[in-house]
Formats: C-alpha cells, structure tokens, sequence
C-alpha cells in the first residue's frame, strides 16, 4: 500500500496550519491524491476510531475530532508510505515528540496533536475506504 490516509484535525485548522503541514510532506516528495476540509460526523469518528471505543479518553477524542472542520487527505509515495507519515508526525503525545517532527514543533496535548495518520498498511486501505469510498486505485482511470 503505497497510499496512507492524513487528516488534520480540528487544532490544525483552527490554528492556520494545515498548509505548514502540507508543506512538509509535499516536499518530502509525498503526493496529495484526494483532499477537502470536511466537518467529521460522530458516525465516521465512531467507525474510524472503533478500535479506541472501551478506551477512557474515547469520549473526548469523539468532541474533538467533531468540534469543528478537519482537512482529510490521502497522500501517495513509496512502498510503505503510511510509516514514512508516521515518523513525520512524531510521537502520539506531542510532549514527548521529537523536534523535527510536525507534533514536535507544533504541538504539546495528547488529544489535540494536531495529525493522524494511518498506523499499517491495512488501516490505510481500511481509512481510505471510509474517507473517501470514490477514490480510484492507484493507476486507475
Ligand atoms: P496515533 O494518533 O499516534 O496513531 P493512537 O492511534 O494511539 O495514536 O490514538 C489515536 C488518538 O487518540 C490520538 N491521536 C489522540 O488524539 C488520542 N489519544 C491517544 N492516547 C491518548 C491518551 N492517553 N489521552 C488522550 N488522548 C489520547
């Protein structure tokens, strides 16, 4: 799977910096497939974070993610890009992120880290799927 899917969330919108984060991964040499800034319902938070539902932070993850738009994205590079992402966003809690990494230099809060990327190959083709179902394949009309 060389397509991950991104989303900028709620803080990175709300604070200006969807395109400092675009930026980065643009010029990294990473491609952007599909795009639009969407306010996320609770049903496709529900689904995209299923795997954090008996988790105590799920209901907040939930407001925040719902609070206000997000830019969804899937970018295209490399074999494994979606890992390529991931070391780009830096650790989950951005206190302890690296500088360098977007989290690092942005960020301070666990809940509002600012990016999510997909974690695996099959999350990727998974998030996607839910995201955005019309996208074409890879090499695709
Ligand atoms: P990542 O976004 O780095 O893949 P996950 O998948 O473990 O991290 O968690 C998904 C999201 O849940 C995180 N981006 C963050 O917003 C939230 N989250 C994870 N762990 C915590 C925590 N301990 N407290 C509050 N929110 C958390």
């Amino acid at each position: 799977m060389n397509r991950t899917l991104v989303i900028c969330k709620p803080d990175a919108v709300e604070r200006g910096l969807v395109g400092e984060i675009l930026a980065r991964f643009e010029r990294r040499g990473l491609r952007l497939v599909a795009g639009e800034l969407r306010l996320v319902d609770k049903d496709t938070a529900a689904t995209h974070y299923a795997e954090h539902a008996e988790r105590p932070f799920y209901g907040e993850l939930i407001e925040f993610i719902t609070r206000s738009p997000s830019f969804v994205t899937v970018l295209e590079g490399p074999e494994d890009t979606w890992s390529i992402v991931r070391t780009m966003m830096g650790a989950t809690n951005p206190a302890g992120a690296a500088p360098g990494t977007i989290r690092g230099d942005y960020g301070l809060e666990t809940t509002e880290n600012l990016v999510h990327g997909s974690d695996g190959p099959e999350s990727a083709q998974r998030e996607i799927a839910l995201w955005f179902p019309g996208l074409s394949a890879p090499g695709e009309a």
